[in-house]
């Protein structure tokens, strides 16, 4: 059984709902889940867990949120290296950089060490479908087998 956090930022619940899926389907597998809104904490917990998920929407032009930005900035300052890590989040392809805000919490995780544990989760606004189901099982899927390794 392994400690995971699931930090994640969302307003109009989208990327939460993935947060909880991503909860249940580890749950399942046995972990123990912690689950935060990614303002009340800072990247220094990241350490204190197996592995982390990291969930956000995306904002503007393919930009962060404000509510990652903080964590985002502080990120840079932490060694994450070898933890595994994998990013989430929410976006609307109508916009020109589908889900941009994953890609770049990926490059900063990347940058500070951490082992990524698959490529960035991007979800169409909320998961609706089986199919949608079945990414996000699939991503947990990946953390339980990289911890098993
Ligand atoms: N989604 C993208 O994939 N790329 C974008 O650049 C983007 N810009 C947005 C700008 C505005 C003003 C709004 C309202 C939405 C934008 N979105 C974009 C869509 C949101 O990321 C999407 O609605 C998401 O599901 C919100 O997640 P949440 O429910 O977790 O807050």
């Amino acid at each position: 059984m392994a400690k995971i956090l699931i930090c994640f930022a969302s307003t109009t619940g989208n990327t939460e709902q993935i947060a909880d899926l991503l909860q249940s389907y580890l749950e399942e597998e046995g972990h123990l889940v912690f689950i935060e809104d990614v303002m009340e904490i800072d990247p220094t917990y990241i350490s204190g867990y197996d592995a982390t998920f990291i969930g956000t929407y995306t904002w503007d032009d393919g930009d962060l949120p404000f509510e990652i930005e903080d964590f985002y900035e502080e990120l840079e300052e932490e060694d994450l290296t070898g933890i595994p890590v994998g990013v989430f989040g929410s976006g609307d392809t109508s916009y020109n950089h589908f889900c941009g805000a994953v890609d770049t919490i990926q490059e900063r995780v990347r940058q500070c060490g951490a082992t990524l544990i698959a490529d960035g989760l991007k979800i169409e606004m909320n998961p609706s479908d089986e199919e949608d189901e079945s990414k996000c099982r699939s991503f947990a899927q990946k953390l339980t087998n990289h911890l098993s390794e």
